[in-house]
């Protein structure tokens, strides 16, 4: 066997969207950002809604979105993009409109946008990623890092009785009447992106159907910013993290799951 007989159109197992420009992801590898910006497209392709489509990107590593998207996308400043993706929506109501956002950027400096929004119960979908730290500009202190955790500016590991509790936003968000949907989920399995491409889109159903805010948590691992190879980062994550940050649907059909 020849490898013209393995590599060829017919075993190809993985092909990237045709609505990915092809643009040079900024992600390092490992890191969970890349998995979920490609699997959005992957959606919105499958779902026939290419020219329908708004995205909103923040500030942090997903700053570029429309670099690497074929659709529109507009980027809000730090923490601004569901006030942004409010706006578009309410004069756009037949677009689907999504936000992508960082633990930072939605859960520091946009909690308060964050929870409006999701309180006003605005038709849109909000996927977000907790890599427990500012992952752009250097691995600082999020909301979300959990106790004990060691951050460029927690370098002895988060003290709550000085740096305060990590922000479970997704919980409190499942707690108010405008979100419909809220979930959490990962990607650091080849089963668990199944998952959380599943959980997106049904965001987007959901939108299709006006039911209100459909909020999409991506734990993932930060490895640069947890100086950690991408293997060791993910294993610290499902021990660490997890357990602070349970997987599974909060909310499902505007009902909160009984746990
Ligand atoms: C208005 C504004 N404030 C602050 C910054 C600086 N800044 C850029 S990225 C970032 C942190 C983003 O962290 P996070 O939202 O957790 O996203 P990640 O990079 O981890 O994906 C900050 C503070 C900025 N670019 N614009």
């Amino acid at each position: 066997m020849e490898v013209k007989d393995i590599v060829n159109e017919k075993n190809l197992v993985y092909k990237p969207s045709e609505l990915l420009t092809g643009a040079t992801f900024n992600f390092c590898p490992g890191c969970g950002h890349g998995t979920v910006v490609r699997m959005i497209m992957e959606i919105v392709e499958e779902m026939g809604i290419q020219g329908d489509t708004i995205g909103i990107s923040p500030v942090g590593c997903s700053v570029l979105l429309y670099d690497f998207y074929n659709i529109d996308v507009i980027q809000a400043a730090h923490g601004r993009a569901t006030a942004v993706a409010t706006g578009v929506k309410r004069v756009l109501p037949e677009k689907f409109v999504f936000t992508y956002q960082g633990d930072g950027d939605l859960a520091a400096i946009g909690t308060g946008e964050t929870i409006h929004t999701c309180n006003r119960g605005e038709n849109i979908a909000i996927i977000y990623i907790n890599n427990g730290t500012y992952g752009m500009t250097g691995g600082q202190m999020a909301p979300t890092t959990i106790p004990g955790m060691k951050t460029s500016t927690s370098p002895l590991g988060r003290n709550v009785e000085t740096m305060g509790y990590p922000l479970r936003i997704t919980d409190l968000v499942a707690g108010l009447e405008g979100t419909y949907y809220v979930t959490r989920q990962s990607v650091h399995t080849a089963a668990a992106v199944r998952k959380t491409k599943r959980a997106i889109r049904t965001a987007f159903e959901n939108q299709k159907l006006n039911k209100g805010t459909s909020f999409v948590e991506v734990v993932s691992s930060c490895n640069s910013g947890w100086k950690m190879t991408p293997l060791q980062a993910n294993q610290w994550m499902e021990e660490n993290m997890f357990p602070y940050y349970p997987l599974g649907d909060l909310k499902a059909n505007g009902e909160l799951i009984k746990k």
